[in-house]
């Protein structure tokens, strides 16, 4: 199953390039390719969690419309609205529970942690984001979760993107880190509330995804 020293897939065009570790931070790790083998059937899981749980743009609590399409899978899902953001085991838009974290993605998130070296991490969280060209995600902290014992496991799909890594305050300047589709990034411990962000999406279409770059965010939440 996929990790960093899965068979390679004999049926590719070209070989994936050979995994990689970069280390952002002393508890950050950007995982290169790791979620390649992967990547089918974390495309399937998205599509069946769409269906249940549709995309959806938020308002912010400032009254903004966020650029980025969301849902979620898992016990929890993250929302925002006029009130605030917070995690609930509701879609308020179906009124049903999330989407249950398929199997395929669970397993991808607890190996990835594993190789940052965070052992034993079991998401009951999973926001996706999808950013269509021009879609960005302004300076944050990942703070709404009740358990920052807990990494948080990060992959990307699709089109390339630049995320912006800063600091533990809003001030320090970010360093930008371009995320290719099937990169993994892991932090957690001493990195988990630094700031980040993802400049707006440009670029050349995604031979699979398109125009579209898919975003899956792992996490302990409750
Ligand atoms: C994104 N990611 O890459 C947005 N948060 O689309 C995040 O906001 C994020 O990548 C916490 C940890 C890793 C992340
Ligand atoms: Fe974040």
């Amino acid at each position: 199953m996929p990790s960093a020293t899965a068979t390679p897939d004999l049926f590719a065009a070209e070989p994936p390039p050979s995994p990689s570790t970069a280390w952002l931070g002393p508890q950050t790790a950007v995982l290169r390719g790791f979620a390649l083998p992967a990547a089918g059937l974390l495309l399937d899981g998205i599509a069946r969690i769409a269906a249940q749980a549709p995309w959806r743009r938020m308002q912010t609590p400032g009254g903004y419309t966020m650029s980025v399409a969301v849902t979620n899978c898992g016990a929890f899902g993250w929302t925002s609205d006029r009130r605030g953001y917070r995690y609930g085991a509701v879609d308020p838009l179906t009124g049903h529970p999330w989407p249950a974290l398929p199997p395929a993605l669970l397993q991808l998130a607890g190996e990835a942690a594993a190789a940052a070296g965070f052992g034993g991490f079991v998401p009951d969280a999973c926001l996706v984001n999808c950013y269509a060209p021009g879609a960005r995600l302004s300076l944050h902290q990942d703070r709404d979760e009740r358990d920052f014992g807990a990494p948080i496991v990060s992959v990307s799909l699709g089109m390339r993107a630049t995320f912006l890594f800063g600091g533990l305050a809003r001030a320090d300047k970010p360093v930008p880190v371009p995320l290719e589709h099937g990169d993994v990034v892991v932090w957690g411990g001493v990195d988990r509330l630094r700031f980040h962000g993802v400049r707006p999406l440009h670029g050349a279409p995604h031979p699979v995804l398109g125009e579209r770059r898919i975003n899956l965010t792992f996490r302990r939440a409750g």
